[in-house]
């Protein structure tokens, strides 16, 4: 890849460290993060280029995409299911907003855009279990209706006006670089912060609740290949379902157990994202993924566990 590269919402959990990959990838000088404000992770603000953006802003990412001959954009500016349920004028107006500035402008300027979409994408009447790549898509989130929305726009996008645009139905990320900001999956973060700080943990999510998760290496990985792919190989361009693990609280449980055995889970459940959780699918069948540009993950649920907790350990003891 010989141009730069922007990220926009790069201080968020995926962000923060799809940043220092891409950097450590192509060049610190190559990558410009960019974020609506400064927060305080110097890893990404302090290690290449930095610059304020608003993504509902048109003209102000234009400007920056052009002065910096930018190639390709990583579009993860966005708000997330559960603060979506409380602010859908805000979710409406950043993730449509944003993305259809960003397909704009990738029109005008002829850059790549890398968006993610999720398993937030299918609602209620979608089969639940092995959830195929093509299927009903009836979300009944705000978060949900616009990630629907955003898959459309981008094929669209793509086949109007030839646009290279690529994406996947990322899972629940878990991770310990940098906090969730404020989706249903969380507490699968959550889960691990209190292993190591209480040796136990209330969910929010009730036992028996299965979701799709996958460790962040695993889901920047997939980020890179697809954008890397042979572009004739790919025929679902914007919304490859990708999986990992199918897990619920009371798994994620156990395998804590396997390295603290006497880690405790207890429930406090929490109907607004239990809804949203009830809504989703259990599984994903991630085939075309697979065949279309040889998706494959390297982490399964024990693994991650031994390395979020090695991480955190190491994280919280400072
Ligand atoms: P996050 O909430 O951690 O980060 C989003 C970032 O966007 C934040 O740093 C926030 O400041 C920024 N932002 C919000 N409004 C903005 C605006 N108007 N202009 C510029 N920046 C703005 O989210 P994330 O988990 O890093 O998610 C990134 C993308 O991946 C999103 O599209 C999300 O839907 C998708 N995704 C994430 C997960 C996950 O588990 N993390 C799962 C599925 C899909
Ligand atoms: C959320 O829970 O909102 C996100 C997602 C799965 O899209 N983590």
């Amino acid at each position: 890849m010989k141009e730069k590269i922007l990220v926009t919402g790069a201080l968020g959990q995926i962000g923060t460290e799809l940043v220092m990959l891409l950097r450590k990838l192509y060049g610190a000088e190559r990558v410009v993060a960019t974020d609506l404000e400064r927060k305080d992770l110097p890893q990404v603000t302090e290690g290449g280029p930095f610059e304020i953006l608003d993504v509902t802003d048109k003209q102000a990412m234009g400007e920056l995409i052009a002065r910096e001959k930018i190639g390709t954009v990583y579009h993860l500016a966005a708000i997330l299911s559960a603060v979506g349920e409380h602010r859908p004028q805000l979710a409406w107006a950043v993730n449509m907003g944003g993305l259809y500035n960003a397909l704009e402008l990738a029109r005008e300027q002829n850059f790549a855009l890398f968006t993610p979409s999720s398993i937030a994408c299918f609602g209620p009447s979608t089969p639940a279990d092995q959830t195929p790549q093509e299927t009903i898509q009836r979300p009944n989130t705000i978060y949900g209706v616009t990630k629907v929305a955003g898959e459309l726009l981008c094929d669209y996008y793509h086949e109007r006006f030839n646009v290279d645009t690529r994406g996947v139905r990322l899972p629940g990320l878990i991770s310990h670089e940098a906090l969730p900001g404020g989706g249903t999956t969380d507490y699968a973060v959550h889960i691990y912060y209190d292993a190591i700080k209480k040796n136990s943990y209330s969910s929010y999510i009730a036992a028996g609740t299965y979701m799709d998760m996958m460790y962040m290496d695993d889901a920047l990985k997939a980020f890179v290949e697809l954008m890397e792919a042979d572009p004739a190989k790919l025929i679902h361009r914007n919304a490859f379902n990708i999986a990992a693990m199918s897990v619920d609280p009371e798994m994620i449980a156990e395998s804590i157990r396997k390295f603290r055995p006497d880690f405790v889970l207890e429930y406090d459940v929490d109907p607004e994202r239990q809804a949203i959780a009830e809504s989703w699918p259990n599984s994903l069948d991630d085939s075309a993924a697979r065949a279309e540009w040889g998706w494959s993950p390297d982490y399964d649920l024990d693994r991650m566990t031994e390395t979020m907790l090695r991480e955190l350990e190491k994280k919280l003891a400072k």
